[in-house]
C-alpha cells in the first residue's frame, strides 16, 4: 500500500513509519517540525538525542534499502497538502500531525487557539484533500480515548444504543473531554463523521489511550533511528514520566489522589494497530471508531508498579501526591470497551515488571540529559 504518515517525525509517527516501511508499504512522511520548535519554546528536550528527519530517513535506507519520501510542510497549508496528495496518490493517510499535549493547550489563550486551529484546520484540509484528489484514500485519524472523559457508565467504541421516550437509536457516545487539546479531537471527530456522511469518505478514528515505552524493533537498529521521548511537565505522559523520574532520583509525581484511570498501550502496539486499520479499511461513507488501548490503570497504581521495579534496581524512589494542576475526577468509575482491534488480530503487549524494567534500563543511559527543573508541572487548568 502507499501510505502517508503525517506527523512522522513524532513519538508515535516515526516508529509507525519505520514499521510500515519494513512490512513493505511505500511510505511518505509529512511533518512541519512543530514539535521540535516547541522544545525550543519550552526550553525542553527529548530525553533521547534525536537525529534530524533527513538523517533518520537516510540511515533507514542505508540499513534496509527502503526509501521513505519526505515532505516538510504544514497540514494547515492546503496548497502544500494538495501537491503531496497529487504526487503520492496514497491508499491510506495516517494522521498523527497535531499538537498533542493537554497542558500545552491550557497554558493561555494563544496556546489554546494554536492547538485548536492547528488540529481542526489540519484535519479539515485532509478531509477536503481526500475528497478532491484521492476519494478512495482511507483516513486513519489519531483521536484520543480522553474524548469520552470519565462518565459513570461503560465507554463504548464510538457509538451507544440509546432508548429514549420509547424510541431507539444508535448515536455517537457522549463526549466530555478534559482540556482544549482533548476538545480539538472531539471537533475533529465531528468534522470527520460529517465528511464521511456527505462525501462518502472512508475513515477510522482511533481513540488512542496513553502510549508508553519508546523503542520498537526498527528504532533499535541504529542510534540514528532512536525515537523521541518526552518527560517534562508539559509533554511527558504518565508511566514514561514516572520511570524517568525514578532514574533521576525525583519523587513520582502523582497528581491529587491518583485514582485517575486511563487506557494505556505499548508503542509496539500503536504501530501494529495502525497497520491493522490500514489493512482493514473502513467502507466508503463509514465513520468507524476503535478504542485503541490494551489495559487500564490508575496513575496511583502505575506509580506503585514503577516504584517497586525502581527499588529492586537500587533506586530510592518515593511517591509524592502533588496538588492536582488539572480539573478532573480523581476517584471514579472507568470501564472502556476495546474489542474491535483485537477482533481484527491485535495481540497486545501487556505491561509487566519486565517491561517497566526494560524501559527503565534504556532511559538510564540518557538520564544526564534530563533538565530537572522541567519535571514538575507548571501549567494549571484554573
Ligand atoms: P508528537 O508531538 O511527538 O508528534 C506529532 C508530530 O506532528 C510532530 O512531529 C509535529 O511536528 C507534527 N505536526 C504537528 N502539527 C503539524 C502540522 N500542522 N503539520 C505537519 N506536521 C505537524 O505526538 P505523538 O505523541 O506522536 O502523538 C501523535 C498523535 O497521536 C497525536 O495526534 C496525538 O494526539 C495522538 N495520541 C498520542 C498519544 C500519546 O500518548 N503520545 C496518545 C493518544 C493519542
Ligand atoms: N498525571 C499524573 N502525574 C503526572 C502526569 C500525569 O498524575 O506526572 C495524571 C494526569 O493528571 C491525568 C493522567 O495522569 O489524570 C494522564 O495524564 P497524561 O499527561 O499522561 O496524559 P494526557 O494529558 O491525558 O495526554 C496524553 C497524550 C495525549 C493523548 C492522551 C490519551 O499527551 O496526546 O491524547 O494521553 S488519553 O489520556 O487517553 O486521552
Amino acid at each position: 500500500m502507499k501510505i502517508i504518515v503525517a506527523g512522522g517525525d513524532g513519538f508515535c509517527g516515526w516508529p509507525t513509519a519505520l514499521y510500515l516501511s519494513k512490512q513493505g508499504h511505500e511510505i511518505a512522511i509529512i511533518d512541519n517540525y512543530a514539535r521540535r520548535k516547541i522544545d525550543n519554546e519550552l526550553h525542553s528536550n527529548s530525553l533521547t538525542p534525536i537525529a534530524s528527519l533527513e538523517e533518520r530517513v537516510e540511515k533507514w535506507q542505508e540499513i534496509t534499502g527502503k526509501q521513505i519520501n519526505l515532505y516538510e510542510g504544514d497540514l494547515t497549508h492546503y496548497d502544500f497538502l494538495k501537491e503531496v496528495l497529487k504526487k503520492e496518490q496514497p491508499d491510506a493517510f495516517v494522521h498523527f500531525a497535531e499538537q498533542r499535549s493537554a497542558p500545552y493547550s491550557m497554558i493561555d489563550r494563544e496556546h489554546a487557539v494554536y492547538t485548536q486551529e492547528n488540529n481542526v484546520t489540519g484535519t479539515l484540509n485532509v478531509l477536503f484533500g481526500i475528497k478532491e484528489i484521492v476519494p478512495d484514500c482511507h483516513l486513519i485519524k489519531l483521536g484520543t480515548l480522553g474524548e469520552y472523559g470519565t462518565p459513570n457508565i461503560p465507554i463504548e467504541e464510538g457509538y451507544i444504543e440509546i432508548e429514549h421516550q420509547g424510541r431507539k437509536d444508535t448515536l455517537p457516545f457522549p463526549k466530555q473531554p478534559g482540556s482544549f487539546y482533548h476538545l480539538s479531537k472531539v471537533h475533529d471527530s465531528h468534522n470527520i463523521m460529517f465528511a464521511c456522511k456527505i462525501w462518502g469518505i472512508r475513515a477510522t478514528d482511533l481513540n488512542q489511550g496513553i502510549v508508553y515505552g519508546l523503542e520498537t524493533d526498527e528504532t533499535k537498529l541504529d542510534p540514528v533511528l532512536t525515537n523521541r521521548l518526552d518527560y517534562d511537565g508539559v509533554f511527558g505522559t504518565a508511566l514514561n514520566r514516572f520511570i524517568i523520574q525514578a532514574t533521576v532520583g525525583q519523587d513520582l509525581t502523582v497528581y491529587g489522589k491518583g485514582g485517575q484511570t486511563r487506557g494505556f498501550l505499548n508503542i509496539n502496539d500503536t504501530v501494529r494497530c495502525i497497520e491493522i486499520a490500514a489493512k482493514n479499511p473502513a467502507d466508503h461513507g463509514e465513520f468507524r471508531v476503535f478504542n485503541q488501548f490494551t489495559e487500564q490503570f490508575s496513575v496511583g497504581e502505575l506509580a506503585e508498579k514503577v516504584q517497586k521495579v525502581a527499588q529492586e534496581e537500587g533506586f530510592d524512589t518515593e511517591i509524592a501526591h502533588l496538588e492536582n494542576p488539572r480539573v478532573e475526577l480523581e476517584d471514579h468509575f472507568f470501564q472502556a470497551v476495546n474489542t474491535k482491534l483485537k477482533d481484527l488480530g491485535l495481540e497486545p503487549y501487556l505491561l509487566d515488571e519486565n517491561v517497566i524494567r526494560e524501559i527503565l534500563k534504556t532511559v538510564m543511559t540518557y538520564k544526564e540529559r534530563v533538565i530537572e527543573k522541567n519535571i514538575l508541572p507548571q501549567v494549571k487548568w484554573k
